[in-house]
């Protein structure tokens, strides 16, 4: 593969700051040698940056190592007070950061590169994702996560975008994120898996019973193995697309694992599992872009996070055991 590295320090769409530190601590981690013994040719590495206030690290993680993201009270001019913001917050930003990766990913898509994406928050897949769009009119994307990210401003407990971007990729939420790179929604429900979900609030559900999304939770991983779980959502991103997209959010890996993401939630994939998927996938050879989002490491010490991330990302491009 050709592959452009994208790193996005961006993490206004996360209740918690530290998200931006993510790219930084990824490719700090060994990423672009890793790649580079597997053969692949890592070209360019873009930056995408936006204006937002910098994070301040902490030495002990803790729970409260992460910021609260709306900014410190003290500087309250800073944020727009209108009502409708603290239901979608930081809208200006992530449509702003959105807007500018769609443009990156877009390009590299079109010049046959593979976009590998690197935030960052999770609210980064509507840049990415709008901007694979263009090249891919029936893109399949296999969605792995703790949470299904299909809340809108109706719906959302806490307002975090990164909680509501796979609905705006479906075209359901505020416009300035369903239109984003073009009125047409970016992709079809019935090309979406998601894969890990145990957290989901209940107009999440509602939507996936309405939209009839493919979900893989992990009660049908225990149940079926995650061999089987991945046979079957090759199948049904296959069917009737012209590339697939892997979007994958760190917690969707168990905490006890990758600890440093802001929203952990018990009971997750394995090292093994979440490993066993990604090499699956690379074996069918039917992957043409990924994103890596929500590692945090405001939230640990030891990097561990980063390193599964490195981890993964290779296991999802080739890299294997003999
Ligand atoms: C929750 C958490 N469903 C929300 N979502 C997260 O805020 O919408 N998504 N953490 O990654
Ligand atoms: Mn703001
Ligand atoms: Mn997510
Ligand atoms: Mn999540």
């Amino acid at each position: 593969h050709l592959l452009n590295v994208i790193s996005v320090p961006f993490d206004l769409g996360a209740g918690l700051r530290g998200a931006s530190l993510g790219p930084e601590a990824i490719i700090q981690a060994g990423l672009v040698r890793r790649l580079r013994q597997i053969g692949h040719v890592v070209e360019a590495t873009a930056t995408v940056h936006t204006p937002q206030p910098p994070v301040r690290r902490h030495k002990t993680p803790s729970p409260a190592a992460g910021q609260p993201a709306g900014g410190p009270a003290a500087d309250p001019a800073s944020d727009a007070p209108a009502p409708a913001d603290s239901r979608l917050k930081h809208l200006d930003e992530v449509t702003a950061i959105n807007r500018e990766l769609a443009h990156h990913v877009a390009a590299s898509a079109a010049g046959g590169r593979f976009p590998l994406v690197l935030g960052g928050d999770h609210s980064l897949a509507i840049g990415t994702i709008s901007g694979l769009a263009q090249t891919h009119r029936r893109l399949g994307v296999l969605w792995f996560d703790a949470h299904s990210d299909l809340n809108t401003a109706d719906t959302s407990p806490s307002g975090n975008l990164h909680g509501m971007s796979l609905s705006a990729l479906l075209g359901k939420g505020h416009e300035r994120l369903t239109r984003l790179g073009g009125a047409a929604p970016k992709v079809r429900p019935e090309h979406v898996v998601m894969i890990g979900l145990r957290d989901l609030d209940p107009g999440e559900k509602a939507l996936i019973a309405a939209e009839g999304i493919h979900c893989f939770t992990m009660h049908d991983i225990d149940k079926l193995g995650m061999a089987q779980v991945i046979e079957e959502a090759i199948r049904i991103v296959s069917r009737d697309t012209d590339g697939v997209h892997v979007s994958f959010d760190i917690d969707s890996v168990d905490p006890a694992e990758a600890p440093g993401t802001g929203t952990p939630v018990r009971g997750g994939l394995s090292y093994r599992e979440a490993h066993l998927a990604l090499e699956l996938l690379a074996e069918a050879r039917i992957v043409t872009s990924a994103e890596f989002v929500e590692v945090n490491p405001a939230l640990e010490s030891d990097g561990r996070t980063a390193k599964l991330a490195v981890d993964l990302i290779c296991s999802l491009l080739g890299e294997t055991i003999l």
